[in-house]
């Protein structure tokens, strides 16, 4: 970056009248790498929150947006941001779990009930606790969490409506510990994928169900390889927008409050796009054939607990994280 500032001195001015067009070339240049295509409220938002840095910083700052996985897969991304490839990403807390254990705990099955219940903790002490494990493996956590959305099951054979409808399927889920134990507690057959290979493996039929919320189910069009939605709310999953730890702190203080601002409340709005597309995305998703089914969340519970999951995970998070979750939600255990 000296040498560029350097050479931009050394450069006698040019008159600019005429060609407005021409853009001086940023100083700072941050990457951002996600696994979404443009017309998600994640890129919707960022992109926003990227034209405000630039308008704040005079142009001095630039956040490059590189959507759709065009960096490669989450666990690319993951350790692209932790060697400072790209400064931002935006992993699901399923993801970001593979390297913070404790940052799936939202993803606990059948926790939250409803968003107040999860912005009150994830923008309180339960996201106050994952966000000090985030930082602790050299990764900036913004404060404020974007949306995913509560997570739904697809199928391309029968509707799932109990539990029991869960034995033996073969249904794809995130690179996730927790998911993975929580699918086999309801006796499925899940597969660990990359988000980039639902589509194929689906298309495919190496599996014959996935499970996420419903925008993604649109934007990735996954309405075209499988038949029936069960409204499960089983997950509430949120993306954490993460920045590489030492990029992050070699930025000038304004700028990391210009930043930072930018970001937080592109956050909250995202929150806002996520909410009212799921109060309208079923009846597109009707309207391209996907049938939708309610599930009886009880049975789902209980054979959770049965199974012995939610003892289990209680251990693996430790008894400090739990009573936060439990503080938010209500006993699970
Ligand atoms: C998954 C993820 C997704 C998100 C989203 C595509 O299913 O959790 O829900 O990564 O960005 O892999």
């Amino acid at each position: 970056r000296r040498t560029v500032l350097r050479t931009l001195a050394a450069t006698p001015a040019i008159p600019l009248i005429g060609m407005p067009h021409v853009a001086r070339a940023a100083e700072i240049e941050l990457k951002y790498g996600n696994n979404l295509p443009l017309s998600h409220p994640l890129n919707v938002r960022a992109a926003e929150a990227a034209e405000q840095v630039k308008a704040k910083t005079n142009g001095r700052v630039e956040i490059k947006i590189f959507p759709n996985n065009q960096l490669g897969g989450d666990t690319d991304m993951l350790s692209q941001v932790r060697n400072g490839g790209i400064t931002f990403f935006t992993p699901s807390a399923l993801v970001i779990a593979t390297l913070v254990p404790v940052a799936a705990i939202n993803a606990v099955g059948f926790a939250f009930a409803d968003y107040d219940q999860v912005w009150k903790a994830m923008d309180g002490p339960l996201g106050a606790h994952v966000r000090a494990a985030i930082a602790k493996v050299n990764l900036f956590a913004f404060e404020k969490m974007w949306d995913n959305g509560f997570r739904q099951m697809t199928t391309s054979g029968k509707p799932i409506e109990q539990a029991k409808d869960m034995s033996g399927l073969k249904i794809r889920v995130p690179v996730s510990p927790l998911s993975i134990s929580m699918f086999k507690s309801l006796d499925a057959a899940p597969a660990s994928l990359q988000f980039s290979e639902v589509y194929s493996s689906l298309q495919t039929k190496v599996v014959d169900a996935q499970e996420n919320p419903l925008p993604i189910i649109q934007v990735a069009k996954l309405y075209e390889v499988q038949k029936n939605c069960a409204v499960s709310n089983h997950i509430w999953d949120g993306f954490w927008f993460i920045a590489n730890g030492r990029a992050w702190n070699a930025l000038p203080a304004d700028i990391k409050t210009i930043v930072g601002d930018a970001i937080n409340e592109a956050g909250v709005r995202q929150r806002g796009d996520i909410k009212s597309l799921n109060e309208t995305v079923q009846a597109d998703l009707q309207s391209k054939g996907l049938a939708f089914n309610k599930t009886n969340p009880e049975s789902f519970r209980a054979k959770l607990r049965d199974a012995g999951f939610y003892k289990e995970w209680q251990e693996r998070f430790g008894a400090e994280a739990w009573g936060l979750l439990e503080g938010a939600v209500g006993k699970l255990a």
